[in-house]
């Protein structure tokens, strides 16, 4: 696979191309980095940016995990105490989770973000910056329904990060791409470069395929569950036997979760996927890349069910590090 071709496989978009491609053509010693606003679990969403770091890790990048604690403080997560604990947790979750530690380096906002310069240079973002436009940014992240003041600093500290972490690609799910464009804009004006940006995909609920899954909503998947619960859910998502629309789905775009999750999360940590079915049932199914699996499920050839139970095997793989981590330090 090309540099290129590893940097932006399964990514939904670099802003820009040109510059993915400049850094793609001398990827070694380059800065990677994705922030997370702690939480003690590691859940699917955190799971899928991990994913992506580390074929950026394979492709020569250092990177940089911000355990983004003044920013979950900012968000209404708990005190701040509380969030400093559990980014603690979080940190061995995203090393057993497959995270390369010679090329992983975390580090806390809090570390930087009182220096006295990064305080000074928020405040001149915040005089570059209209309310309405910071608030517009934090539509997909915000909790709450309240607007506050923090939710406007929120997005100005997350450029100013990009900027005192000294980074050369600033990653996120497509939920950040608001706050990435803010910063974009925002930077060149105090005198700082426009960073560039890779934008994974949301995953589709799993339930019923409409939206975006959630941890505040629905159901999601995380390090704390068991291999029953995994099974358990992933039998009951949304699993169409074809893609063709369903008749009585007209005009609702719905999206496949389980042939998400292969994509996003399964195929990229293996090199082949094996589904398991008896022999009057046709036998084991093997597959060396997401789009023959994906084409059988729309043939036929595959049928939901056996797909949801290798599913849940490969996942129950992915996390069984990351979950025996968690209960060892409970
Ligand atoms: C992500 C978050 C917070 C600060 C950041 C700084 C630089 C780059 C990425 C960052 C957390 C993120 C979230 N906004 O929603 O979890």
């Amino acid at each position: 696979m090309d540099v290129y071709e590893r940097i932006t496989r399964n990514a939904t978009e670099v802003v820009t191309e040109e510059e993915g491609r400049e850094l793609a053509a001398n990827p070694e010693g380059k800065r990677a980095y994705v922030g997370y606003e702690p939480s003690g679990v590691l859940h699917i969403g955190h799971m899928l940016t991990a994913t992506k770091l580390m074929d950026l890790q394979e492709a020569g990048f250092e990177v940089t995990v911000l355990l983004a604690d003044v920013h979950a403080y900012l968000n209404d997560k708990g005190s701040f105490e509380e969030i400093r604990e559990t980014a603690e947790r979080m940190k061995a979750q995203f090393l057993a989770y497959g995270l390369d530690e010679d090329r992983t380096e975390f580090v806390y906002g809090s570390e930087f973000q009182f220096d006295r310069e990064y305080v000074l240079d928020l405040h001149a973002l915040e005089l570059e910056t209209s309310i309405s436009r910071a608030q517009r940014a934090m539509a997909e992240i915000k909790s709450g329904d309240t607007v506050t003041v923090s939710q406007a600093v929120y997005p100005l500290m997350q450029a100013l990060d990009i900027v005192y972490l000294d980074v050369d690609l600033a990653v996120g799910g497509m939920e950040q791409r608001k706050v990435h464009m803010l910063a974009r804009d925002t930077l060149p004006k105090i005198g700082e470069e426009a960073p560039t940006c890779l934008h994974t995909p949301l995953i589709a609920d799993l339930e019923t395929g409409v939206g975006k899954m959630s941890t505040s909503e629905g159901i999601s998947i995380s390090m704390e569950d068991s291999a029953a619960d995994i099974e358990e859910k992933v039998n009951a998502a949304y699993c169409p036997p074809t893609r063709d629309p369903d008749p009585d789905d007209a005009g609702n775009e719905r999206e496949n979760p389980v042939l998400q999750i292969f994509e996003y999360h399964v195929f990229p940590r293996y090199e082949t996927v094996v589904v398991e079915r008896p022999d009057q049932y046709g036998g084991n199914l093997e597959y060396a890349e997401y789009e023959s699996l994906a084409a059988d499920l729309e043939s036929g050839e595959l049928h939901p069910a056996d797909a949801k139970s290798a599913l849940a095997t490969y996942l129950d793989d992915l996390i069984a590090p990351g979950r025996a981590k968690l209960r060892s330090d409970a």
